[in-house]
């Protein structure tokens, strides 16, 4: 798994990610795990996903080039020249539930890739309170699903993304985005269903992501990943081995984004997703056989979008060249 080729890091990608306890100057985009936002510098976007271990976790996407800031289309808007990040948060109240926000925050997202400079989606991170409540086609997150899906714009290429659910603020959207200067190239996994084609059982809208996007400087930005195969969760019963099925699964995508664009890539951050605070220290121990050792990796709680499924990794891919 991940057997780590001779690493050259090209010092020129658009991004960098990395996670510390303190904040990073030049950052597109700063963020602050914890149970509350106490102590969260005014830059960085809170997040009620508490990481594991020492209480405190930042993530700063830092970019090698001077980064603005703006208020625009409802975000916080901070860009590079290259590369733009934008924050929404959504009252789901004011907007009349997380079907409305959720339909009102991509017209948001539509707008400003119309007009904002940047048109080419590369990834959106969507974390929504109370994920799982409400049974069959009433559950939030199937909710989002059809929201999301009536303010796409038909043909619009779907970007990457990461959907998961807060174990706390239950009615606050928090959704952001990436895009770029430059289309990428989606990417599909050859293991599973693309999932803007999960059959009906799963909603009745299926969700609008794709796998992964890689960019023409050679990253591959990594949608949260489980253990899906074909359209179906595998191991429900096991947390460890959903971690090892969706390993799988990443070197499966990775191996497709790497025949399709002729370089081979390495992990550059990982980010996992654990449900139950009692699987924590199991999944470190595996995360920590499963992915390199010098890849930056942050694991935080959170509810992960089927009900079933107890673990989630996304992940950054730098393009690496063979010594
Ligand atoms: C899956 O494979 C897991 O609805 O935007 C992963 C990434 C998942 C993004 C989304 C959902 C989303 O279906 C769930």
């Amino acid at each position: 798994m991940f057997s780590q080729p001779p690493r050259a890091v090209d010092a020129t990608l658009p991004i960098r990610i990395r996670y510390s306890t303190n904040a990073a100057p030049q950052s597109l985009a700063s963020f602050a795990y914890g149970p509350t936002a106490a102590g969260t510098d005014e830059a960085a976007l809170h997040l009620h996903l508490p990481p594991h271990g020492d209480g405190s976790a930042q993530e700063h996407w830092l970019s090698p080039n001077p980064v603005t800031h703006r208020a625009a289309f409802g975000a916080r808007i901070a860009e590079d020249g290259s590369l733009l990040y934008a924050a929404w948060t959504l009252d789901e109240a004011a907007h009349g539930g997380i079907e409305a926000a959720s339909e009102e925050v991509y017209r948001q997202i539509a707008a400003l890739l119309e007009n904002g400079g940047y048109p080419h989606p590369i990834k959106i991170w969507h974390y929504l309170g109370a994920i799982n409540e409400g049974s069959g086609d009433d559950e939030r997150y199937r909710r989002f699903c059809v929201g999301r899906a009536s303010a796409l714009v038909p043909g619009q290429p779907l970007p990457a993304a990461t959907a998961v659910g807060l174990q706390a603020a239950p009615d606050r959207l928090t959704v952001f985005l990436l895009a770029a200067k430059v289309p990428g190239i989606r990417i599909e996994n050859p293991r599973q269903v693309p999932a803007y084609e999960y059959p009906r059982a799963y909603g009745p809208v299926s969700p609008s992501f794709s796998r992964a996007m890689l960019m023409p400087w050679g990253q591959l930005f990594v949608s949260g990943t489980a253990a899906v195969v074909g359209h179906e969760t595998k191991h429900p019963e096991s947390t460890g081995a959903q971690l090892r099925e969706l390993a799988l699964n990443l070197d499966a995508l990775v191996a497709r984004a790497e025949s399709i664009g002729g370089r081979r890539l390495a992990p550059a951050a990982l980010k996992v997703y654990v449900r139950r605070p009692e699987d924590l220290a199991e999944v470190e121990a595996l995360a920590a056989r499963l992915f390199p050792a010098d890849c930056p990796r942050l694991t935080v709680l959170a509810d992960i979008s089927r009900a079933d499924l107890r673990v989630e990794v996304e992940a950054l891919y730098d393009p690496v060249t063979d010594a």
